[in-house]
């Protein structure tokens, strides 16, 4: 078992403790206007991203005991390790190998003797043909037409990924398929849905690590029941196909095994797009896409495995954070994406950080010290700025901020985009300034009230300043980028759960849910009254019985 010394009895850590003293105390408007180089000597590049994180609340001292800490807690033995197919995932005695998956044709990965590269690429080779074939129009439905309408069915890891890298590659999408993406149990997700499309141009994509998750064999259930309205089982394998580890249960639900995308065990739900769980995607942007959208997240591991981790840009984003998080108490991040199509991707960030660092134990089971992942969430900019960006600025907490932005547009309308990323711009400016009470005065408008009233309004319009952020520019999205983009904050992830000693890659919280709801379920359909659980879950239950 992998034992690490706790992060907190580590000397760079207690050098953070003693430094951190100093650091309470500086204003970032201070440290700007000491230090005219801050901008280029806090700002680094890498994958077509560039990164820039000098609106933090950091000194060169800082960084040097950050990286210090990194050292310490073998970040790059611990990612050689990962990258090697070394069995990290402790819990489930399971490798972790999701980068293996953008890996090029002619590398080798053995892994219980058995080269993966070879597998993925034979699983890309027939998603290749599949997504040319449907893209075509040369699959054709029960009626011989052509698809027009993707649904993927899946939930969580197996939604979430395609969900948000459909929404942010729409620019590059197949102009005959529309994508639709169902995940919730609650029916109205479905039906919904089912009342706007065709069934016979309609083709089913069931994605399931297990196939056994109730939510996504509920909707696919229903959807076959769907189709079976006018079709007839013979049918299926034109309008159903299912991407899985579980070959029975597929067969079982009546797919062609022909019709089945396999992934394996060692890639955890969350970091699954790049597998068979990224066929919608591949389906919608085409092949060649998806292989730029691979090639993407590799630059970002190559940069990641051979960046000095003064430049590597995974490592200072996640040192950065546990910065805040250990040191300066923030509780959250917000993910503010400039960019209207990546607005599904805080909520894909939430998954990622939230599901694979919200551990409270290390990976050796001994309680942790210190706090781990903190709360993730956000919207896109400009959204933001006129609704919980106020508590931003003046709220009682500091919450840092990473911006995202393109400096191109994928649209032609004039005049946007300048206007879009100037108020990003302005945004990270001001929360770093803040606004002083005589910058405030200076700014009211000749005394014609009494003076007294002015000087009251003072402190409402007094900003502190001081609130980090990083500020992460592309070139325009696209699907290397946004391969770079999420490689990157999975990087980021591990190196946070290797500082925090947890396992990353175990979801137990998740598998409790799975399993939670069956009893209930049961109770629910039956005609009994059951008295098993405390009043109010009873007294819930009766009163749906009641309804249903
Ligand atoms: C991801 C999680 C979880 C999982 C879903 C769906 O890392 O484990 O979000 O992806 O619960 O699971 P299946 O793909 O097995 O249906």
């Amino acid at each position: 078992m992998i034992s690490h010394a706790d992060l907190t009895a580590q000397a760079s850590f207690q050098a953070l403790q003693a430094h951190v003293i100093d650091a309470r105390a500086w204003h970032l408007r201070d440290l700007f206007s000491q230090d005219s180089n801050r901008f280029s000597k806090f700002s680094t590049e890498a994958a077509g991203l560039f990164l820039d994180y000098s609106k933090n609340r950091v000194s060169d001292t800082t960084m040097q005991l950050l990286f210090s800490l990194a050292r310490e807690r073998a970040i790059e033995a611990r990612r050689d390790a990962m990258f090697s197919g070394e069995k990290i995932n402790l819990t489930e005695q399971r490798a972790v190998l999701h980068t293996a998956l953008r890996a090029p044709r002619t590398t080798t990965l053995m892994l219980d003797g058995q080269n993966v590269i070879a597998d993925i690429h034979a699983v890309l080779d027939q998603m290749k043909t599949f997504t040319e074939r449907v893209r075509s129009g040369q699959w054709a439905g029960r009626t011989g037409e052509a698809i027009t309408d993707i649904v993927n069915i899946g939930i969580g890891g197996s939604d979430l990924g395609p969900k948000m890298a459909c929404q942010a590659l729409r620019s590059f999408a197949h102009p005959r398929l529309t994508m639709h993406f169902v995940s919730n149990v609650d029916g109205h997700d479905l039906d919904a849905l089912l009342q706007n499309i065709n069934p016979d141009t309609t083709l089913v994509i069931i994605a399931s690590k297990t196939f056994t998750t109730l939510e996504t064999m509920m909707n696919a259930q229903s959807a076959r029941a769907w189709f079976l309205r006018n079709g007839n089982e013979s049918d299926l394998p034109k309008h159903f196909v299912a991407v899985s580890t579980n070959t029975e249960a597929i067969k079982k639900f009546g797919i062609d095994p022909e019709n089945m995308f396999p992934f394996w065990d060692w890639v955890g739900g969350r970091y699954s797009i790049w597998s068979a769980i990224g066929l919608s995607l591949a389906l919608s942007i085409g092949f060649e896409n998806f292989n730029r959208f691979l090639a993407g997240a590799h630059a970002m591991d190559r940069h990641f495995q051979s960046a000095r981790l003064e430049q590597n840009m995974p490592v200072i984003l996640a040192l950065i954070g546990l910065w805040y998080r250990n040191f300066l108490d923030s509780s959250s991040i917000s993910i503010a994406p400039y960019h209207q199509d990546l607005r599904y991707f805080p909520s894909y960030l939430q998954q990622l950080e939230m599901e694979s660092n919200g551990k409270r134990v290390a990976s050796d089971g001994t309680p942790l010290s210190v706090a781990s992942c903190p709360v993730i969430w956000g919207d896109v900019g400009t959204n933001g700025q006129h609704a919980y960006f106020q508590l931003l600025h003046q709220g009682t907490d500091v919450i840092p901020v990473d911006f995202i932005a393109t400096l191109k547009p994928n649209h032609a309308l004039p005049g946007h985009h300048a206007a879009l990323l100037a108020n990003c711009f302005a945004q990270s400016e001001a929360f770093m300034r803040g606004k002083t009470a005589d910058e405030v005065r200076a700014d009211m408008p000749a005394k014609t009230a009494a003076e007294s009233d002015a000087e009251s309004l003072v402190p409402h319009k007094t900003f502190p300043g001081n609130r980090p952020s990083n500020t992460i520019l592309m070139d325009a999205l696209t699907p290397a980028t946004l391969g770079a983009l999420i490689a990157l904050y999975e990087h980021k992830t591990f190196v946070q759960g290797v500082l925090w000693g947890v396992n990353s890659f175990d979801q137990w919280g998740v598998e409790l849910g799975k399993i939670l709801a069956k009893n209930i379920q049961s109770e629910l359909s039956g005609t009994a009254y059951p008295d098993l659980h405390d009043s109010s879950t009873n007294g819930l239950i009766a009163r749906a019985k009641a309804a249903l």
